[in-house]
């Protein structure tokens, strides 16, 4: 029956655009029909990716490119399962992001419905909340709450499960309600006093930037403390960036991967200052000889996060924002400890002249940072060459690393790409990505070319599963086990046959014209790189051992033809 009023499906809309969305990417299907019918003409514009996997992970980097929330929807059942790959990387590195999915129809939930699953039972441990909608006229209201729990505090992804049917009953219009706006908790003075007592004390102090910091939009104050202090700093994967990586203070990434200067610090420090990062296992090795002589300060906005791996002797709840400006130290003579700092530095930086003309990855992920300037993005996938990545490429910005860090989601780098670049337009963005790893969401290529995003794709091919054949290498006594990819397609001509500009290199002297290329095209494009399947990544802390307990470059006889 013809009605004015409008339905729960045209409420979405009309609060997602009402809430300032102006890109989100999802999937259609069975469910979530009536939302997508809305959807039609709305003027909000919708990606439609090639996988929902791919949906979910290119929201997830929308998110972290732009400071913004992530917008996601997919259908029931597969649609939906398909996304909890992404919802647990968005949980697990603290990004803000809204799933919107459809559910079977009250009547049939609970039946076996065709393509229901429970999914709010299913995502529970891995979002921060969620709602399975019942009333219509309810969801401006939630979806509002929803984006604003994305937001606040410690950030994450929120779901809110929509059944066909009350995204298609006549309601109402309702409006989104005023909401209360959140205050971040201001950090307590005793703390702060406390904090500073302890610097003033420390004879080798050291701060271990996390990924919380950039969160909490604190960057500005992290890199304002550092020229105050001149405290040497370590970062974590996801903390790249947060202070210049060009800044002669810094020692590196710390942990299993981590430089053997910024393992060193956190091995001789008195006093470990640790800025929204979690002591994630990655980062500490063995947890007993984690910076063994230091006391510890920790800031964070999540309470359980303190005490929960290394008990903190001063632990600062509230806004980064806040409380890195209120701790005004007097400084003590630090400089013998800047300048150790600075001699491992300089005594244990990385080398580029690997034996052999093969493309060395490193090497080629130094001149493309190079080349790319200050205004590059990267996305990452997972193995050997994300760990190259953070190893050998620079970032002024916090931003400019995008990476799947708590999950470590293979297929994470190509829609996390796409994601960065729709939501950046202006910036250079690149994907680094692994033969492996690439195949994961290779399908959306389609997706670059359909909407003529304009991402660059350095794809490191050693035709394996380089990370976990390294493992086996060294951990399992060669007994290298379901790592092989020699027979991977040709991915130049898939790339091509996908709309994409493709070529490839083999050879160490055609690195810098190829970057040059690559960096000059004005399409999506794929750079494709064979190289040595034997490389490693150096150094290393094998898995259990302490961060002392570094295994060293080793270079093999190079091979030189493919
Ligand atoms: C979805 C997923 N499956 C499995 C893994 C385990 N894993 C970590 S690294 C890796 C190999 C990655 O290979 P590739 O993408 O080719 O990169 P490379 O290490 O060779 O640079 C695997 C299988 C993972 N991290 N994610």
């Amino acid at each position: 029956m013809p009605t004015n009023k409008p339905t729960g499906a045209q409420l979405v809309i009309s609060t997602l655009k009402a809430l300032g969305v102006d890109v989100l990417f999802g999937y259609p299907g069975g469910a979530i029909m009536p939302i997508y019918d809305a959807l039609a003409g709305s003027g909000l514009r919708h990606i439609l990716v090639r996988h929902e996997q791919g949906a979910s992970f290119a929201a997830d980097s929308y998110a972290r490119a732009t400071g913004r929330v992530g917008v996601c929807m997919a259908t029931s059942g597969p649609g939906a399962t398909n996304l909890i790959t992404g919802i647990a990387n968005a949980y697990m590195d603290s990004v803000p992001v809204v799933f919107i999915t459809g559910q079977v129809a009250t009547h049939l939930m609970g039946t076996d419905g065709f393509q229901e699953v429970d999914f709010l039972g299913l995502t529970l441990p891995v979002v921060k909340h969620s709602w399975l909608v019942r009333d219509a006229a309810q969801i401006p209201a939630i979806l509002a709450r929803a984006f604003a729990i994305a937001k606040e505090g410690r950030p994450g992804p929120v779901l809110v499960d929509i059944p066909k049917d009350v995204a298609a009953s006549f309601v109402e219009a309702s409006e989104m309600g005023e909401l209360p706006a959140w205050t971040p908790p201001a950090p307590k003075a005793e703390s702060i006093d406390a904090a500073r007592a302890l610097i003033e004390q420390a004879q080798k102090p050291l701060l271990y930037i996390g990924g919380g910091v950039h969160m909490a939009d604190a960057d500005a104050e992290m890199r304002d403390f550092v020229e105050r202090t001149g405290i040497p700093f370590v970062s974590t994967l996801k903390g790249l960036g947060t202070v210049s990586t060009y800044h002669d203070l810094h020692l590196g990434m710390l942990g299993m991967h981590g430089t053997r200067a910024g393992n060193m610090a956190v091995q001789a420090t008195d006093l470990l200052i640790a800025v929204g990062a979690r002591f994630d296992d990655r980062a500490t090795g063995k947890l007993s000889a984690f910076a063994p002589h230091a006391k510890v300060i920790h800031f964070d906005i999540d309470p359980a996060e303190f005490h929960k791996n290394r008990r903190a002797d001063v632990a600062i709840l509230g806004d980064l924002k806040q409380a890195l400006p209120a701790l005004q130290p007097k400084m003590p003579d630090i400089s013998e400890w800047v300048k150790f700092n600075k001699t491992n530095k300089w005594q244990h930086r990385f080398k580029y002249d690997a034996p052999g003309k093969g493309v060395y990855a490193p090497g080629l992920l130094k001149s493309l940072s190079e080349k790319a300037g200050k205004k590059f993005i990267v996305a990452c996938d997972v193995g050997q060459h994300q760990m190259w990545v953070a190893q050998h490429c620079e970032f002024e910005q916090n931003l400019a690393h995008l990476t799947s860090g708590g999950s470590g989601a293979m297929g994470y780098g190509l829609p996390a790409g796409m994601g960065a670049k729709l939501g950046l337009p202006d910036h250079h963005v690149v994907t680094v990505s692994g033969d492996g790893s690439f195949m994961m969401n290779i399908q959306e290529m389609a997706t670059l070319r359909r909407y003529g995003i304009n991402l660059k794709i350095v794809l490191l091919d050693n035709s394996s599963l380089g990370l976990v054949r390294q493992w086996q290498e060294l951990f399992y006594e060669e007994n290298y086990s379901e790592i092989d990819l020699s027979d991977n397609p040709d991915f130049v001509e898939v790339a091509k046959a996908f709309g994409l500009s493709a070529f490839r290199i083999t050879q160490r002297h055609e690195v810098e014209g190829a970057i040059d290329r690559l960096l000059a095209a004005d399409a999506p494009t794929l750079l494709h790189v064979l190289i040595d399947p034997r490389e490693n990544v150096w150094p290393l802390v094998p898995p259990g051992a302490s961060n002392a307990e570094m295994m060293e470059e080793r270079w093999d006889e190079p091979i030189d033809s493919y």
